[in-house]
């Protein structure tokens, strides 16, 4: 009696083992899924419209320096240098015009935006002088 049913347990076990192996792999890659699921969540869906504005200079700042758009809509920007000295406009996400001197200016495609994001001159100290933007994502 005692021989035979040992047997039968040392037979079971070896596959049990490698079963709770296999599970812990495929628990691990699904968290790996997971986490890679919810790192990729700023992504939004577009809305298929676009809201375009038109950018102005003041002394050292932006007019408007608050831009609010629809989520999901794509952002266009006509930077007009009005001011009296070389500016530029440039998003946190890298889109951004040329140098323009005064008098000059360019249209740029931001992007579909998601969430706030921060423009800029990045000429000079313009930027701690107050040049500087937001784009607000509006829900
Ligand atoms: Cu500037």
């Amino acid at each position: 009696m005692e021989p035979p049913s040992n047997s039968t347990r040392q037979e079971r076990a070896v596959p049990l083992r490698t079963s709770v192996i296999k599970l812990g792999a495929i628990a691990a890659t699904l968290l790996l899924l997971t986490g890679c699921a919810s790192g990729s969540s700023d992504a939004v869906a577009a809305t298929g419209e676009t809201t375009e504005v038109t950018v102005t200079v003041s002394g050292m700042s932006y007019v408007p320096n608050v831009i609010e758009v629809p989520v999901g809509n794509e952002l266009v920007v006509t930077f007009e240098n009005t001011g009296t000295v070389m500016h530029d406009l440039e998003f946190a996400n890298g889109v951004k015009t040329d140098d323009l001197a005064p008098g000059a200016s360019e249209t740029i495609t931001v992007g579909v935006i998601g969430s706030d994001l921060e423009g800029w001159c990045a000429i000079g100290n313009h930027r701690e002088m107050g040049m500087e933007l937001t784009v607000v994502a509006v829900k």
